[in-house]
């Protein structure tokens, strides 16, 4: 049984769209829905959130449906949960906890699954008793009707113990990733960040041609993935996939995937994506902006890629591009992971602002300097070669390492004029 409790002032379009998500997110993580039940509310009540009469409804609905677990769409507090158990007798969960069960379900690395734990029991914590009752109740054994305080006292050390265990190993995973990013600084490094089923990962396929895994359910990505993209004229960009973002995701969930995040923090670009066939891409980007705020990742260079276009009618393109013209300051870009030069655009930025931290620079070396020549092939883009007797002048764009070599080299002479894109 699903349960929303929406403010009454919430538009009706929207409500429908959070229980629609709520229903996918319970689809996801393998339960099957029989019942819906919503409330509005003026504020949600300390005993049970929602009323006392609709307690009783639910309770009626529960029942007649054979529902074994109600799932809130709204996080309750321990006190509420509990309430609400002993009232309906079945199992009472809310969004946050769903969320953090799928993850656990859907965790592949030992650095994500050691991530979703430590989430795991920094939500179970205050709501240790609430658990124990729950278990008592389902074992019905004598002797396990509601732990003593020992026992409760017990296991919370026992998993106050466990967090920081899992911190500890978190942490030198964290730094680990740290030397390995270090390595590979001089590279430009881009990071997909957007709402979970945005189509982050399929745009990194699809610029990559690398085997990663999409699919049209909430949080298919778990863990970043970093994978080289090929820009054409001898430039490349890293480009790091990341775990989508949702409504309302449970703070522990952001807190303990920091470190993963952290890899987007030192990109020199974020991209956004968006599902601009989404009715709602408005709300989405701001909940997505909202948790990039929390991360300190809202400083950084960004922009927004409206992906899914090949979804739209041409009228419904103009409409969106007049929305964002109106809307927006960050610069926006067009996509289709699925169309033949859907990520044209893409690309296309990527480009520009990978060429834009290269040095435009004159060139003068020796005819016989292969080498050297070489060099310039390989870590730079060379524009134009003219022979001018035993001399090459070239016209180049070089990284800044490759800037400061070639200032050392005495058969070189060098000049650099002004940067544009
Ligand atoms: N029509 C259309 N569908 C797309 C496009 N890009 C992605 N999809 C579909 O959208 C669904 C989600 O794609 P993913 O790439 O897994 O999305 P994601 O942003 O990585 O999602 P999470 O990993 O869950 O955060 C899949 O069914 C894709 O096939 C697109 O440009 N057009
Ligand atoms: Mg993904």
């Amino acid at each position: 049984m699903l349960v929303g409790a929406p403010f009454r002032e919430e538009d009706a379009r929207v409500v429908d769209e959070h229980m629609e998500e709520l229903h996918r997110l319970t689809d996801t993580a393998g339960g099957d829905v029989v019942g819906v039940l919503i409330q509005r509310i003026d504020a949600p009540t300390p005993q049970f959130y929602i009323g006392k009469g609709k307690v009783e409804e639910l309770r009626r609905l529960t029942e007649e449906k054979e529902a074994d677990l109600v799932i809130f769409d709204e996080e309750l507090k321990p006190d509420q949960a509990k309430n609400l158990e002993q009232s309906l007798d079945v199992r009472v969960m809310d969004r946050s906890e769903l969320i953090l069960d799928i993850f656990a379900s859907r965790a592949r690395t030992r650095e994500a699954k050691m991530q979703v734990e430590l989430a795991q029991l920094e939500y179970l914590l205050p709501r240790l008793q609430r658990m124990w009752t729950h278990l008592s109740r389902i074992r019905g054994g004598i002797g396990l009707r509601g732990p003593g305080e020992t026992q409760l006292e017990t296991d919370r050390r026992l998993i106050g113990r466990r967090i920081s265990d899992l911190k500890a190993k978190l942490r030198s995973v964290a730094a680990a990733r740290a030397t390995q990013r270090k390595r590979r600084s001089g590279e430009y490094r881009v990071a997909l960040v957007g709402y979970t089923n945005a189509g982050k990962s399929s745009i990194l396929k699809a610029l990559s041609g690398a085997d990663l895994f999409v699919e049209d359910r909430l949080f298919a990505t778990l863990d970043s993935a970093t994978r080289s993209v090929e820009l054409g004229h001898g430039h490349q960009a890293l480009v790091t996939d990341t775990v989508g973002f949702i409504r309302k995701l449970p703070h522990h969930l952001v807190a303990s995937f920091r470190s993963t995040l952290e890899e987007a923090r030192e990109a020199d670009l974020v991209l956004h994506v968006l599902d601009a066939a989404h009715p709602d891409w408005e709300e989405r980007k701001e909940v997505v902006d909202g948790v990039l705020h929390d991360l300190e990742l809202d400083g950084s260079d960004q922009v927004l890629v409206f992906n899914k276009v090949d979804r739209l009618t041409h009228g419904e393109e103009r409409a969106l591009r007049d929305r964002i013209r109106s809307l927006e300051r960050t610069p926006s870009v067009f996509a289709s992971a699925l169309e033949e030069g859907g990520l044209d655009a893409i690309r296309a930025t990527l480009l520009a602002r990978v060429r834009r931290r290269l040095a435009k620079v004159r060139v003068v070396i020796p005819a016989s300097e292969g080498e050297l020549l070489a060099t310039l092939h390989r870590e730079g883009e060379v524009m134009e070669v003219e022979r001018n007797g035993i001399q090459l002048v070239l016209r180049a764009r070089i990284p800044e390492a490759l800037l400061g070599r070639l200032r050392d080299e005495s058969q070189v002479d060098l000049t650099e004029y002004e940067a544009d894109g």
